[in-house]
C-alpha cells in the first residue's frame, strides 16, 4: 500500500493508505491529485491538502448548507464561492424553493474530474436549469455583483494560502455583506481551533467579519480528515440569529433526510469549547 501524509503541524502527520493514484495534474491555479483508497473511497488533494473524499463529505456539505436554511427557509438566491467537487450545490439544489444558484469557482479542472472520478459530489449539479456556473476568482465576483442580489453566500474555499487567500481579506468579507439582502446569511470557511497556524487563520477570520456584520457566530463538526478532526464554519447575519430564530417546523416541512444535520446539532453546533471561545474572543 502506499500513503498520502498531510502535515497538520510541524509535529503532526495524518496519513491515508491508497491503492492507486487516478490522476494528477497542475492546473493554472494548483496541483490536483485524485486518489482511490479502502478507507476514505476516491478523494482529492489540492496543492497535497485534502479536499474531499467520499466517507466524510456528508458531514461537511450537511454543515456548509443546512443551518444557513434552517435560519431562514425562505432562501430563493444563493451564490457559492468555491465548491469546485458540486457537494455544496448538491445540497443546495436539493431546496425546491431556491429558484438560483450562481456558482463561482476558480478553477474549472476541479470541477470537470470530480464530475468524472467524483459523481457523489459532481453529478447532476451542472445540468440543474437553477444553476450558473462562472469559471472565476470569487473575489472579482463579489466586487462586481449587484447590491442586495443574494439571500445567502456560502464560501467553500480552500485555507487562506495561494488562491483561496483573497476570500479571507476584509475586502471579500465587506463585498458579501454588500451583496446580500437585508435578511442576508454568510456561510464561511473558518478553519479550525486547534493546531497554531490553523487557529490564527480562525481567530482572524472571526475578527474580521464581526467588524462588519451585526451578528457574527462560529459553529463547529467533526470532519476526520481535516486537520485535527475538529473543523468550523462562521455564520454571519444582517439580521437573523441562528439560534434565536432557528424555524425547526419550517425546516422539518422540507422533508429533506440528511446523515448528519438535524436541528438539535444545529442548537448544539454552536455551543462551542471554553478554549475556542476564548481563542475567537482574544484581541
Ligand atoms: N467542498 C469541499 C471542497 C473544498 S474545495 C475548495 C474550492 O475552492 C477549490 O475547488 C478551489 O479551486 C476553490 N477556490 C479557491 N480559491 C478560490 C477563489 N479565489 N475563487 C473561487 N474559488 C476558489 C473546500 C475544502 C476545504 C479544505 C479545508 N482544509
Amino acid at each position: 500500500m502506499k500513503w498520502y501524509t498531510e502535515q497538520w503541524s510541524d509535529n503532526c502527520k495524518f496519513s491515508i493508505g491508497y491503492n492507486e493514484e487516478i490522476h494528477s495534474e497542475q492546473s493554472p491555479f494548483q496541483k490536483i491529485d485524485f486518489y482511490k483508497s479502502e478507507e476514505f473511497g476516491t478523494f482529492f488533494t489540492l496543492d497535497g491538502l485534502m479536499m474531499v473524499n467520499e466517507k466524510d463529505e456528508f458531514v461537511y456539505h450537511d454543515m456548509i448548507t443546512h443551518p444557513a436554511f434552517a435560519t431562514n427557509p425562505d432562501i430563493k438566491k444563493v451564490l457559492i464561492i468555491g465548491g469546485g467537487d458540486g457537494g455544496t450545490a448538491r445540497e443546495v439544489l436539493r431546496y425546491e424553493s431556491v429558484e438560483k444558484v450562481v456558482m463561482v469557482e476558480i478553477d474549472e479542472l476541479v470541477f470537470r474530474l470530480s464530475q468524472k472520478y467524483l459523481p457523489i459530489t459532481a453529478a447532476g449539479v451542472e445540468e440543474d436549469p437553477r444553476m450558473e456556473m462562472i469559471f472565476d476568482d470569487g473575489l472579482a465576483y463579489v466586487q462586481n455583483a449587484a447590491d442586495q442580489s443574494f439571500d445567502l453566500i456560502l464560501v467553500d474555499s480552500t485555507d487562506p494560502i495561494s488562491v483561496g487567500e483573497g476570500l479571507f481579506t476584509t475586502a471579500f468579507y465587506k463585498e458579501c455583506y454588500r451583496v446580500l439582502n437585508e435578511k442576508g446569511i454568510l456561510i464561511n470557511q473558518h478553519e479550525s481551533p486547534y493546531f497554531a497556524e490553523y487557529a490564527e487563520n480562525m481567530r482572524k477570520a472571526h475578527k474580521k467579519i464581526k467588524g462588519i456584520f451585526p451578528i457574527a457566530s462560529v459553529y463547529q463538526f467533526h470532519m476526520p480528515t481535516y486537520p485535527s478532526g475538529h473543523w468550523l464554519f462562521g455564520f454571519a447575519s444582517k439580521a437573523l440569529h441562528p439560534i434565536k430564530d432557528i424555524q425547526v417546523d419550517a425546516w422539518d416541512k422540507f422533508g429533506l433526510k440528511t446523515k448528519y444535520y438535524n436541528t438539535d446539532l444545529h442548537v448544539g453546533a454552536f455551543a462551542l469549547p471554553t478554549f475556542v471561545k476564548e481563542s475567537l474572543d482574544r484581541d
